[in-house]
């Protein structure tokens, strides 16, 4: 007999097998903690209380993972009884022994749950993890004072204020599961369940908290709040986690409870929120969930170099057969040298096993010249960025490869459909843009012509899925949708240095609005002669009457082309970025010729002016239907180019802002700097009619 939960939808089942019965969640497609599975726990849990047959009972789930935590989807939404802190609660205070079984990823709720559980057995390949803060959270059902009492406040800092996973290994290591599973995870629960019969039931919220010395406290929530750019969730989650070894466990729920209901309703969760989702929602593209993606086992990557290494590695370490080819073998073994180091440098700082590393090796193969390219499903080129010499590619790939076969390209800005008609096959022609380093960054955008044909994209995400990167599906335009804005925003930003500014505070305002790095010192890191071939190929058809500013050329014609030549905006001494009073005084000469009087720019007009130049041409890529909508604009901007998630990116936060003080600000920008800088048709009309890019 199983008594179903009460809400009988079943995603709660008690099997009330004697001595050890079995509670076993089913709530696709995480096992998310929604007000059913809690309303079914709870019920589970006084059954179990209730019934003297039962001596023991174990806590699994149905389906693919543990509980990957509460149901994101019920957050804006007036919380509803049984609260999981009540439910995790009962668990842990049941007078007979409960085991969590974990497999899969026991996330947020769902290792709160485990938490509570008098003992937790995992599968070796299950994780654990309290991710709360990348939604803008802290735990809420007694992650951040059960943690501590079961791996100490130093593992349990690093864990809840960063929301990274631990996998089953690492988590016995810390104390917080007590056994791994050597095959049937079941049964050798039901076993440990067994054991525990009849002994002293050990609840974790009774466990004692070693204390860590005031100033070493002090000294992380400062180190985690400065690593948190701006998000408020992590150095509060710190804050809960310190108190463990402060308060009994009552008290210290009753405080987490208090901050995890402050924070649901801020902002900044809001946003992640709206951030988590959106990159889900990126993968599915209107109108394409019908199309049949191509098969792609088989992969040629075209250019051996920083991209073209980064892009094999990718493939490789999602399990493609790789083939690299380059136009000589000295080139060749420098791209195969790179690709060794990267792995090498993983093994060594522990990311990856060595049996890994050889595994994914032996799937990159390596070739001089396009022919050892006829059998491959997907060619992707990876070459120097210049449009002759990509066509002049094209053309020789193009009979190749079998018919069917995608032919790719990485270009960052490149006119996509110059490209394809060097073919006689456009339709096989598509943009897969990955950003460097192209094994570790999440986005790709997926460049469609006008040719490319629907299938040919489907597959270009069903890629993305196999890479575990997050695609954007976008038409062509100079930049794209990434490229395109950062360059916007770069030149407003070489006016400010015009009007008054130097790099190193407009670097700061933007870095205190939560980028990981300012434009100055990206352009340094990206390396400045990138951008000025792009600027020397545009300068024919540059609007004279466009404001340009040079002081960038210059130091391009100085050779200061950023780290990799020692100076760029910034000089650098053994690496250390440093202001250079030769950049200061090429600004203020720059200013003379503009006829300009320098000032002191605040803060926050430096990030008023940049958000307005970011919005306002994400409002032109919408108009022109380079991307289909906001959020996918969001997503470029979050996992492209550091945008803050806790901001949910530029025009999921201007909804919240209000459109009219960006306006205003644009339509300022557009008195003041000509071509370029026209206010977008649909910042305008949706700030005369107050709608908002999220209805
Ligand atoms: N709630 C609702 N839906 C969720 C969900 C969740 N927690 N997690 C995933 N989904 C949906 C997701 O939107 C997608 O739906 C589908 O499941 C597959 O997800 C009290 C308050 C678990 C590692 O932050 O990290 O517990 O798009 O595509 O790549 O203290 O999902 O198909 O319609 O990501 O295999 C804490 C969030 C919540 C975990 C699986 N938990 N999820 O990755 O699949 S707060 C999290 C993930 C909390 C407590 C607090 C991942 C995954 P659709 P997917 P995946």
């Amino acid at each position: 007999m199983t008594a179903a939960s009460p809400a009988d939808d079943n995603s709660v089942r008690l099997t009330p097998t004697s001595p050890v019965a079995v509670i076993e969640i089913d709530n696709p497609p995480v096992n998310a903690t929604s007000q059913a599975v809690r309303a079914g726990l709870l019920a589970a849990i006084h059954e179990v209380e209730r019934n003297p047959q039962i001596e023991a009972v174990v806590i699994a789930c149905a389906g693919r993972t543990f509980v990957a935590g509460a149901d994101i989807r019920e957050f804006g939404q007036p919380p509803r009884e049984p609260h999981l802190p009540d439910v995790i609660d009962a668990i842990e205070a049941c007078s007979k022994p409960v085991i969590a079984a974990v497999h899969g990823t026991a996330l947020g709720g769902g290792c709160e749950i485990a938490l509570a559980c008098h003992a937790r057995i995992a599968d070796p390949g299950a994780s654990f993890g309290l991710p709360e803060v990348k939604l803008g959270l802290v735990p809420g059902a007694g992650g951040t004072q059960r943690l501590p009492r079961l791996i100490g406040l130093e593992a349990a800092l690093d864990l809840v204020s960063s929301g990274r996973m631990v996998k089953a290994a690492e988590a016995l290591r810390l104390g917080l599961i007590d056994r791994l599973s050597s095959g049937d995870l079941r049964q050798d629960t039901m076993e440990l369940a067994r054991e525990l019969i009849g002994k002293q039931i050990r609840r974790t919220g009774e466990q004692p908290v070693a204390a860590m010395d005031g100033q070493n406290a002090s000294a992380r929530i400062a180190e985690i709040r400065r690593k948190a750019r701006g998000a408020e969730a992590p150095g509060r989650a710190a804050e809960l986690v310190l108190l463990a070894a402060e308060l009994p466990l009552k008290q210290g729920m009753a405080r987490e409870r208090e901050t995890f209901l402050a924070l649901r309703s801020s902002e900044q969760s809001a946003a992640l929120r709206h951030a988590f989702f959106a990159e889900r929602e990126v993968t599915r593209l209107p109108g394409f969930d019908a199309v049949e993606p191509r098969s792609v086992q088989k992969v040629g990557i075209v250019g051996a170099g920083t991209m073209g290494s980064g892009i094999a590695i990718a493939f490789a370490d999602a399990g493609f057969d790789v083939k690299v080819v380059e136009t000589s073998e000295q080139a060749l073994a420098a791209g195969r040298a790179r690709i060794a180091d990267t792995y090498e440098k993983q093994v060594a700082s522990g990311r990856l096993t060595a049996a890994a590393r050889d595994e994914r090796s032996r799937l990159i193969d390596y070739g001089v010249g396009l022919d050892t390219l006829s059998d491959r499903d997907l060619v992707v080129e990876a070459v120097f960025e210049d449009l002759e010499v990509k066509r002049a590619l094209f053309r020789d790939l193009d009979a190749i490869p079998k018919p069917g076969t995608i032919l790719a390209t990485n270009t960052s800005y490149l006119d996509i459909s110059l490209i394809a008609d060097a073919t006689s096959r456009p339709a096989d022609v598509v943009g897969l843009h990955f950003f460097s380093p192209a094994n570790v960054m999440k986005l790709l955008e997926i460049v469609r012509t006008d040719a490319t044909a629907d299938d040919v994209v489907a597959t270009g995400l069903a890629l993305a899925k196999r890479l575990r990167k997050i695609p954007v599906v976008c038409r062509v335009c100079d930049g794209f949708v990434g490229n395109r804005i950062l360059s916007r925003y770069r030149q407003q930003a070489e006016y400010l240095l015009e009007e008054g500014a130097l790099p190193h505070e407009v670097d700061a305002a933007l870095e205190a609005f939560g980028f990981p790095m300012g434009p100055f010192a990206v352009s340094d890191m990206a390396g400045l002669d990138i951008a000025w071939a792009r600027r020397k190929r545009l300068a024919a058809n540059r609007d004279p009457n466009e404001r340009y500013v040079d002081i960038a050329d210059r130091l391009c014609e100085a050779g200061r082309f950023g780290r990799k030549t020692g100076a760029g905006w910034y000089r650098y001494e053994a690496g250390k970025r440093e202001i250079d009073p030769a950049v200061t005084a090429l600004v203020e000469e720059a200013s003379q010729r503009r006829g300009l009087t320098r000032r002191k720019i605040s803060t926050e007009e430096i990030q008023a002016r940049i958000r307005a130049a970011i919005v306002n041409e994400a409002c032109k890529i919408l108009d022109e239907r380079i991307v289909e909508r906001p959020l996918d604009v969001d997503v470029v901007m979050m996992h492209g180019y550091g945008y803050p998630a806790w901001r949910g990116g530029p025009l999921f936060e201007a909804d919240r802002i209000g459109l009219q003080p960006i306006l205003a600000q644009v339509k300022e920008r557009a008195e003041r700097d000509g071509p370029g800088w026209e206010v977008a048709e649909s910042l305008a009309g949706r700030a005369a009619s107050n709608a908002k890019f999220y209805p």
